[in-house]
């Protein structure tokens, strides 16, 4: 049994802390059947009474088990497009969930669930107000959360297509009312109405004026700006500070992932083009100069390459700087495969793909780091929708970090490769959502628009829990103070007696083709009793928590703990 307690920083520091002591989560035998299972041994006892046999299979169970109709998630396939994205919108200490669909006369809406103390999901699709407004293309596509208006409540922003451009369109904003319903309010934010063909969103606060921003990325159209007044209102900034045009115009460039690569406190961005085989290649990254952008990709050492999905930034290395892994469609329907770059610490990266042994020449989609067996280096998820876009050789890949910069797939042995040959994998996020410290997984498959039809465009929505193992963890949770209220753009570091991890609350959301970057940020430790976190706000404010307890989930208030 968990022990829960209060336990508050030493310092005045007014953080309240639930402290989960030594949790052990390895499942009994009973309840995994043997074929779960990926090795087991057999002890032989002989005694006066006779013999006894003992099946040991704890340990070598696959680390992730399927929960999806157990917590209640809806097993009805939908048109997909977004990203699944995990947040607590109801602020109960439990990470809810939003699964777009796309395509709203078809879809019906978004799935929108409540959870229910990690036990069971609440589907609330039809009073969440998350709903259509006019004008209105029905194209729903990036979905991302964010606090705009610092209230403490998490906000939804939903880039919208035009329907090939010929469609008015009014790109979504919910405002979070806290208690898992929302309010359109599009309108009194001055979000423009037009027909761009919104693909993704991202919030970030690109001038560290502690009020969060909003980027838009349009497929056809040029890019938009929203500088966040304070006021619930936003204005446009004239040429994105330097990002109007980045990929646009092109019929390709779709994805964008902001974090801050060169840790000069302001987020930087990284595009991607979500095109077919053949599309002109689009990758670029800016370099953000302090609120303007300069297109920095053949400064930094990248050759650009087409078809990038997922976006995912994470330090694999442990070296305080945020690598890059771009999932691309790949070799097997001839486009450019996905990528790993290691950052070099003085504005390059160098591709390290093979030496990493993340060759692959799958149509990976959507890419997600977490340590999900919280041993102190970041793992890698890739999700693969198969041959010809999707089919044929769909296993979706778990890399396991190995902690020497090589990676090992695991996701036949873990439960996550799901390859049935015919489901287009495409979104993944991790979240702990029943808080017991160890990552678990949504995967959305489902690779089309609305006008497709079978396999490609239909998908399902799947959670896996982790079983966890006997490795510590630390949770944080952020809030801004002079830096926005979601800590956006903060970045962490774990010491602890065997390690070092590095983390960065991107805020990660509909532009990454994928969720990930929300919060509370995970921190695998090993088996060290406890870890010493600082973190570096976006305002410069650095707090230092000393000797913070192995498993721990805590919320750090900025510039409580100078
Ligand atoms: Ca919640
Ligand atoms: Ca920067
Ligand atoms: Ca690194
Ligand atoms: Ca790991």
């Amino acid at each position: 049994m968990a022990i829960l307690t209060d336990w508050k920083f030493h310092r005045g520091a007014s953080t309240h802390t639930a402290l989960l002591e030594n949790r052990k989560r390895r499942r009994i035998c009973s309840g995994v059947s043997l074929r779960h299972l990926s090795s087991i041994r057999i002890f032989l006892f002989v005694t006066a009474a006779g013999i006894y046999i003992v099946v040991s299979s704890i340990a070598f169970a696959q680390q992730f088990r399927e929960v999806t109709t157990e917590v209640g998630l809806i097993s009805e396939a939908k048109k997909s497009w977004g990203n699944p994205i995990w947040g607590d919108i109801n602020n109960d200490g439990f990470l809810d969930l939003i699964v777009p669909t796309h395509g709203l006369h078809s879809s019906g809406g978004p799935f929108v669930y409540l959870n229910n103390g990690g036990i069971a999901f609440i589907d609330i699709r039809t009073t969440s107000g998350i709903q259509r407004n006019n004008p209105d293309s029905s194209d729903w596509h990036g979905f991302a959360f964010g606090d705009y208006d610092g209230d403490g409540n998490l906000d939804v922003f939903i880039a919208e297509g035009s329907k090939r451009g010929s469609k008015r369109v009014s790109d979504e904003l919910f405002r979070g009312l806290g208690d898992g319903t929302f309010q359109y309010t599009s309108r009194t934010a001055g979000i423009l109405i037009g027909t761009d063909r919104g693909r993704c969103s991202f919030w970030v606060d690109y001038d560290n004026d502690g009020k969060l921003d909003l980027f838009v990325k349009n497929q056809f159209n040029v890019n938009r700006l929203y500088k966040n007044n304070g006021n619930g209102a936003f204005t446009e900034v004239s040429d994105a500070a330097g990002l109007v045009l980045a990929t646009a115009g092109s019929d390709q460039g779709t994805t964008c992932s902001f974090a801050d690569y060169d840790n000069d406190g302001f987020m930087d961005v990284f595009f991607a083009g979500d095109g077919m085989p053949g599309s002109v290649p689009t990758d670029a990254l800016f370099r953000n100069q302090g609120g303007n952008f300069i297109d920095v990709t053949a400064a930094a050492g990248f050759t650009p390459l087409s078809s990038g999905h997922g976006i995912a930034w994470g330090d694999y290395n442990n070296d305080g700087l945020l690598d890059l892994y771009v999932a691309r469609l790949g070799s097997k329907v001839g486009a450019s495969a996905a990528r790993l770059y290691r950052n070099n610490g003085d504005g390059t990266f160098s591709d390290v793909t093979q030496e990493a042994g993340l060759a692959t020449d799958a149509n990976t989609q959507s890419a997600v780091w977490g340590d999900y067996d919280n041993d102190g280096f970041l793992d890698l998820f890739v999700t693969n929708s198969g041959t010809e876009l999707v089919g044929l050789g769909n296993a979706n890949l778990l890399y396991h970090n190995n902690g020497d910069g090589t990676f090992t797939d695991m996701a036949a042995a873990e439960g996550v490769q799901l390859e049935d040959n015919s489901s287009a994998h495409k979104g993944a996020a991790w979240a702990d959502y029943d808080n017991d410290g160890v990552l678990d997984l949504i995967i959305k498959d489902g690779v089309g628009n609305e006008g497709d039809n079978g396999d490609r465009a239909l998908g399902l929505h799947r959670l896996f829990k982790n079983n966890g193992n006997s490795n510590h963890f630390i949770e944080l949770k952020l809030k801004g103070v002079q830096s926005n209220v979601g800590g956006i753009g903060a970045r962490a570091t774990a010491r602890y007696a065997s390690g070092i991890a590095f983390r960065e609350n991107n805020g990660g959301g509909g532009g990454e083709n994928a969720s990930q970057g929300s919060q509370p940020l995970h921190f695998g430790i090993g088996a060290a009793r406890s870890a010493t976190v600082q973190v570096i706000w976006p305002s410069g404010v650095v707090d230092t928590l000393s000797s913070v307890p192995a498993n721990s989930i805590l919320t750090l208030v900025e510039g409580t703990a100078p």
